[in-house]
């Protein structure tokens, strides 16, 4: 090694053999940094899963890495003298490496962010911060793009992204099949018999077992199950789960996206939001694959075009949205949202199926899918009001794939509308109706959908009302929402009485959650 290399951090978030900060690099002057450490896996208390997942994909990247020939420095969370934290772990490399310069790709959270950007006054050396180009779009493309625009539709920015790729792309720079979204196709409730393939499960090796063992013992009052861990801490199996998914399920993906089913928290999804946001695999490759598999007539065009704006479209969007907003997004509350959220997020413990099977998964698997992290748990913490901080905690805790820049505006601004409607053009906000429609929850839940009103009743529905009476001063004028509000006004005076009782009822039973199940 040459003497003064250069000292190259890499972040849990950051394992991609590609990254910006190794490129160019020559094995011989360049000391790799990877650092376990106690801020990033307690400053809130990830599940279980989740921080197995980190840690083991972490050690098997630095073994790739070694394995390819670099040198790499990597700091256990066991290891006596950690300090802790990022900023303390890299004085001590930069102690042992003495190097000439400290080359970071910059952080996807602005928490992380902020120390970083603190490096070049409390280290001799340069620090270099590199744009983290396996996003399509970077922070000043974005901000070019919303600036001086009354909304920042996800629409209009989707299709800037399928013009800049080309996926689905005519010559004549229209979209192929004519239409440039999809999404009314893909809207197809469950049906009795749909055996989706069962997803790949990676069983643990020695590395994970490792780990496993290590937040058994350290991590024992986080929340979540710890096994059966099934994620995939390898670009190799991540790969084979991304073969998995165009092999046997993106032909369904679209026309079932929004569907649910008790006890399936998979369906035709792709399970890869976990590699996807490590860096083991990288989105533009996967939408390649897709739009192949869409030419080759192995997927439908739904399909193909659904996933792919999943992830040039509302992917990139939510992490422009969340550099353009921070810092003032974590704590935005523009609907006074103040209730404590329930302990039952926790433990599961309700009658509402629906939210008990989300949370069940949530619980065991570390996962939910899309409609349920949306339409049942979101919804629920929407209409009764939940408050912003406590939610964004949850999320942020209790899903493998969960990081702040993709977290924070999906729960801020999508589910809650604390934002104000910058993101989403009306609340996500529906009754019990929308959970009968697109799922099988209702028929054997405790309470009855079609009941309104009273004990029996689908909370869902009274709370809907409660929800739409309490915000009518914000709402009523927008054109999405506002002529809900001539329904409300038909309904005579007792039955608008029994919609607010029982919604009132419902929450006031509501027992809060215990906070030490989030922090500290
Ligand atoms: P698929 O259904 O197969 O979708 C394909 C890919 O598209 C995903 O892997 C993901 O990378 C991307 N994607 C889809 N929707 C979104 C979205 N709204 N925002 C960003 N990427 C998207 N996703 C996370 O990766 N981390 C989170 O912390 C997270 N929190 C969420 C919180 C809420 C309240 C909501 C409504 C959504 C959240 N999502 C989050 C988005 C989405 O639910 C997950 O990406 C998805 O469920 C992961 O499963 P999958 O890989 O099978 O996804
Ligand atoms: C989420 C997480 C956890 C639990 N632990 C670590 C860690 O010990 N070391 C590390 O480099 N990264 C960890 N991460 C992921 C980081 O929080 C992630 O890199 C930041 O969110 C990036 O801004
Ligand atoms: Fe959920 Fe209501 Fe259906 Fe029960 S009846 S599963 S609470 S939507």
């Amino acid at each position: 090694m040459a003497s003064n290399p250069i000292l190259v951090p890499i972040l849990g978030d950051q394992l991609t053999r590609t990254l910006a900060s190794l490129r160019g690099r020559t094995k011989d002057d360049t000391v790799i940094l990877m650092m376990e450490v106690w801020d990033e896996a307690t400053y809130v208390k990830h599940h279980k899963q989740k921080i197995t997942l980190i840690f083991s994909a972490m050690r098997h990247f630095a073994d790739e890495l070694s394995d390819a020939g670099w040198s790499v420095d990597y700091v256990k969370l066991t290891d006596p003298d950690n300090s802790g934290s990022f900023t303390g772990e890299v004085a001590r490399a930069a102690e042992r490496h003495d190097p000439r310069a400290i080359h970071i790709v910059e952080a996807g959270e602005w928490r992380v962010q902020q120390q970083i950007e603190e490096w070049p006054d409390k280290f001799a050396c340069e620090v270099e911060v590199l744009p983290d180009d396996r996003f399509l779009c970077s922070h000043a493309e974005f901000k070019d793009w919303a600036e001086d625009r009354k909304h920042l539709t996800m629409e209009h920015f989707y299709r800037e992204m399928r013009r800049k790729t080309g996926l689905l792309m005519n010559d004549d720079g229209k979209p192929k099949g004519g239409e440039w979204n999809l999404d009314k196709l893909n809207r197809e409730p469950p049906k009795e018999e749909m055996n989706p393939p069962p997803v790949p499960n990676f069983d643990p090796d020695e590395i994970t077992r490792e780990i496993m063992d290590l937040v058994a013992d350290q991590f024992r009052d986080h929340f979540g199950d710890l096994e059966p861990f099934r994620w995939p801490v390898t670009r190799d199996d991540a790969e084979k789960a991304a073969d998995a998914f165009f092999a046997q399920r993106i032909e369904k993906f679209g026309p079932y996206q929004d569907a649910m089913v008790h006890g399936s928290d998979d369906m035709y999804h792709s399970m890869l939001s976990t590699s996807i946001n490590l860096g083991l695999l990288d989105p533009l490759e996967l939408c390649e694959r897709a739009e192949k598999a869409y030419e080759d007539g192995a997927a439908p065009l739904n399909s193909v075009e659904g996933f792919i704006r999943q992830l040039i479209g509302w992917r990139e969007y939510i992490r422009g949205f969340y550099w353009l907003k921070m810092p003032g997004l974590a704590s935005d509350n523009k609907l006074n949202a103040q209730r404590a959220l329930p302990e039952f997020f926790w433990t599961g413990e309700t009658d509402m199926r629906c939210l008990s099977d989300c949370i069940r998964s949530t619980r065991e698997d570390a996962h939910a899918h899309h409609i349920q992290r949306l339409m049942v748990l979101g919804n629920f913490c929407l209409l009764a009001g939940i408050n912003p901080r406590e939610v964004q905690d949850w999320y942020l805790i209790v899903y493998a794939d969960a990081y702040e820049w993709v977290e924070l505006p999906n729960v801020s601004a999508m589910i809650l509308y604390a934002d104000g409607g910058e993101l989403a053009t009306k609340p996500y906000a529906a009754s019990g109706n929308y959970i009968n429609k697109m799922s099988d929850y209702c028929k054997e839940c405790r309470y009855s959908v079609s009941k309104k009103t009273g004990e029996d009743a689908c909370p869902f529905n009274p709370l809907y009302w409660h929800f739409m009476d309490r915000h009518r001063d914000r709402l009523a004028s927008n054109h999405r929402i506002g002529r809900i509000y001539s329904n409300w006004d038909r309904m005579d005076n007792a039955k608008k009485q029994a919609y607010l009782d029982s919604a009132q009822g419902f929450l006031d039973q509501l027992e809060p959650a215990d906070k030490s199940w989030a922090r500290g």
